[in-house]
């Protein structure tokens, strides 16, 4: 079997990932360039958007410029909906997806078929980035469906010349044999689901140690390094961050290489990247932390222009591939909770509950506000071997004294019974926040 530590050989790789940062600048001006003409040419929303702002794409003279053209945010999809952002006729779209997100509205993308090819190109190099090779078998566990995790993996993992067993989410049992019997060396999956793997592998009393992965491809949720050593522990594999939104794509905007996992490199020949200040927009320079924003650069059928993910991250410069890295996502603007006036992400208190070896995994948190304060709580299963009553409460008390030193955030902890937290099959939901809403 290959080392899953081998890097591919630069002449595995597609060309563009070793060119200069000249060649590349250059090749993202004259890509910029097209897309702006075709979202202003063809689509309604951002000939008004341009207009209102009073710029041409004929302003962009230099990458800089894209600064001067406006933003595009989730609702500009919704009020959209379904079909008015697509700037080729429908006809020529071969696929559609679909998120759904919390207002009932669904954000849809579509892609003509030189759009599939290139997402297929881009998922298939994410795969060989992170070790993966022709030939391998790729378990895709992640939802097929509107969903573009499955599909995307499934188009990519084929254009890599791989033999792909389409899972899909669910029927944990099933994947688990699955998985014995076939021996697949790689697998997708949401890092919660990765866990809802182990802990079926460990009820039906296989060491998922001695399991064929050798790679896991995670993504589409926030995850922190201590859940990386987590799923790396108990699977003996090595876990790699692949990162997209189906606004720009789906999976394989960006990615981590086997030679670094030190964040992930962007595919910059298709993804023009910024990083702006969320609550000014202004671009910041690389190395800030900020809200990440993507302009696609050679999208047919949704061109898309200055997209504000919402994801916060920063801007790092290349290592193994000369295209710039991001940090890995810790958290999306909307899932920063603010309570009693500190900020604080759901992968903060991750990072904590999993310094804990008494602890599992698997954990949620409840906002209320009973009275005039915001009240939280930390819901965490305590591994099947932390017992008794007793060191349950010792376990309790150490987790809400670290929360409280830590974020100085008073919490009260719940340690739930071992199974009682609800496995996600997709993405993990971790905030429940039942505050009344104002
Ligand atoms: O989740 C695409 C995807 C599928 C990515 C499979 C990776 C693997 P959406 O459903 O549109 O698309 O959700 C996009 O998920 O804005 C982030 O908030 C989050 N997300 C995706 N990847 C990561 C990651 C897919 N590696 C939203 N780390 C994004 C943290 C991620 N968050």
């Amino acid at each position: 079997m290959t080392d899953p530590a081998r890097p591919p050989s630069p002449d595995e790789l597609d060309p563009i990932e070793t060119a200069s940062r000249d060649e590349i600048a250059a090749l993202q001006l004259a890509r910029l360039r097209a897309t702006l003409e075709r979202a202003h040419g063809n689509v309604a929303h951002y000939k008004r958007s341009f207009d209102d702002a009073g710029v041409s794409p004929a302003d962009l003279t230099t990458l800089d410029d894209l600064a001067r053209f406006p933003f595009t945010v989730k609702e500009d999809l919704r009020l959209n909906y379904p079909f008015e952002l697509f700037a080729v006729p429908r006809e020529q779209i071969i696929r559609i997806h679909a998120s759904s997100g919390t207002t009932g509205i669904p954000t849809v993308v579509g892609y003509t078929r030189n759009d599939l090819e290139t997402w297929a190109g881009l998922v298939a190099r994410c795969l060989r980035a992170a070790g993966t090779r022709p030939g391998d078998m790729v378990h895709i566990a992640y939802g097929y469906g509107l969903f573009t995790g499955g599909l995307g993996f499934h188009g990519g993992a084929e254009a890599l010349g791989c033999t792909v067993v389409p899972a899909s989410g669910g029927f944990t049992e099933r994947q688990v044999m699955m998985i014995r019997d076939f021996e697949p060396r790689v697998i997708a999956a949401t890092p919660s689901y990765m866990l809802a793997l182990a802990d079926e592998f460990e009820r039906v009393r296989m060491d998922p140690r001695r399991c064929s992965l050798q790679i896991g491809m995670h993504g589409a949720e926030p995850w922190t390094q201590a859940m990386r050593q987590e799923i790396e522990a108990r699977f003996a594999m090595q876990a790699i961050d692949v990162y997209g939104c189906s606004e720009a794509i789906g999976p394989g905007v960006s990615v981590e290489c086997i030679e670094s996992k030190d964040g992930l490199h962007i595919w910059e020949d298709h993804f023009y990247p910024e990083i702006v200040d969320p609550e000014t927009g202004a671009v910041l320079p690389d190395g800030e932390t900020g809200e990440l924003v993507i302009t696609s650069l050679t999208k047919e059928a949704c061109p898309i222009v200055r997209y504000r993910t919402r994801d916060l991250t920063r801007l790092l410069p290349g290592t193994a591939r000369s295209m710039r890295r991001m940090q890995r996502v810790t958290g999306r603007n909307d899932d920063m909770l603010i309570i009693r006036g500190v900020n604080l992400f759901p992968s903060f208190i991750e990072e904590i509950v999993l310094e804990d070896r008494r602890l599992s995994p698997h954990y949620y948190l409840e906002v209320r506000r009973p009275g005039r304060l915001d009240e939280l709580t930390v819901v965490v299963e305590a591994k099947p071997e932390a017992g008794d009553e007793a060191t349950r409460a010792s376990v309790a008390r150490d987790l809400a004294g670290s929360i409280k030193s830590r974020t100085n955030i008073t919490c009260s902890v719940t340690i739930a019974e071992p199974g009682s937290v609800e496995r996600s099959v997709g993405k993990a939901k971790r905030v429940f926040d039942l505050r009344p809403k104002d």
